[in-house]
């Protein structure tokens, strides 16, 4: 149980891999706060519905503002967040399923829109919740509660789908790793316009796949993680789809374009072109 939140009960399994991005998102903050001096009442941290989205009751040391909101809508609230009060630091965390299942229609308007906010998403390939259904990110085959006979459906590639719906930064880091992991999340916070850090986060009751991502090369287990190397230029795009032909999971910035403009300096743009109406225009609208 959470000392800052007493009137909830929400508890990790041992060994899950939200322990470490919740540390790296805290380490993110405390970097932020170093850097910018802006309180950490500046940040608020949207959560989807999921283990993932719980950690916005377990963050430890000084609070953000929280909102827990709703299966697969972090990214409307995010933007209404935003969009009330532009100068604030959105941090939306979500799993795999929130974000990419039932939220998967949100991504592309606001990629369009470069919503300026960062998307911490916690992948562990399964519905952790609601005890181990299978995800967009489950592997095509895998037996789960819900793919008694094998999943049906091929293993959705989340970093190919945000380069090609125009997400403006892309990074992806392993939970296992909350201090290189924060570095990426701090990245993503400074951006500005869209992120998303895609995080590997092993769930260890469902889908432990921890020994797969870090390999355990006295068994023959080549390790899935490769660390992007430092020669990538992650403002070319042809150079980010070529490094995710090469399989397995990368880990570091894969896409960074820094030159869009974000929604919200476009919107504060249109203020001096919007002419205020007085009260009795507003109404005459309405006559006939
Ligand atoms: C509208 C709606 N549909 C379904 C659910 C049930 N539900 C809660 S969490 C969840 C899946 C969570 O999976 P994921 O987002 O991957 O998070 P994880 O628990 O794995 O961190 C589902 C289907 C819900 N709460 N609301
Ligand atoms: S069910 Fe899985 S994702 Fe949820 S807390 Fe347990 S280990 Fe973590
Ligand atoms: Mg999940």
């Amino acid at each position: 149980m959470s000392k800052k939140n007493p009137e909830y009960d929400f508890k990790w399994c041992p060994g899950c891999g939200d322990f470490g991005v919740r540390r790296a998102i805290e380490f993110a903050m405390i970097g932020r706060l170093e850097e910018t001096g802006q309180p950490m009442a500046n940040n608020v941290v949207v959560a989807g519905i999921g283990c993932s989205g719980n950690l916005v009751h377990l963050l430890e040391g000084e609070q953000p503002y929280g909102i827990h909101g709703i299966h697969g809508r972090s990214l409307p609230i995010a933007l209404g967040v935003k969009m009330a009060k532009p100068t604030l630091n959105v941090v939306v965390v979500a799993g795999d399923g929130d974000f990419l299942s039932i939220g998967g229609e949100h991504i592309g308007p606001q990629a369009a829109r470069n919503l300026n906010i960062c998307a911490v998403i916690m992948d562990n390939g399964v519905y952790g919740l609601t005890k181990g259904q299978s995800s967009p990110t489950t592997l095509q085959g895998k037996i789960t509660s819900s793919t008694p006979f094998g999943k049906l459906e091929t293993k959705t590639n989340p970093l190919e789908l945000y380069l090609t719906l125009g997400v403006s930064f892309i990074a992806s880091g392993f939970s296992g790793q909350p201090r290189p992991l924060s570095k990426l999340i701090q990245q993503g916070m400074d951006h500005p316009g869209f992120s998303i850090v895609h995080v590997q986060s092993p769930c260890t009751t469902y889908n432990d796949t921890f020994i797969e991502l870090k390999g355990d090369l006295a068994n023959g287990i080549q390790p899935a993680l490769w660390d992007i190397p430092e020669e990538h230029d992650p403002s070319d795009r042809t150079a980010a789809h070529d490094l995710l032909q090469q399989g397995g999971v990368p880990v570091g910035v894969l896409y960074n374009d820094s030159s869009r403009v974000s929604l919200d300096e476009a919107v504060v743009g249109t203020w001096d072109k919007a002419q205020p109406k007085t009260v009795e225009q507003l109404l005459g609208a309405f006559e006939f």
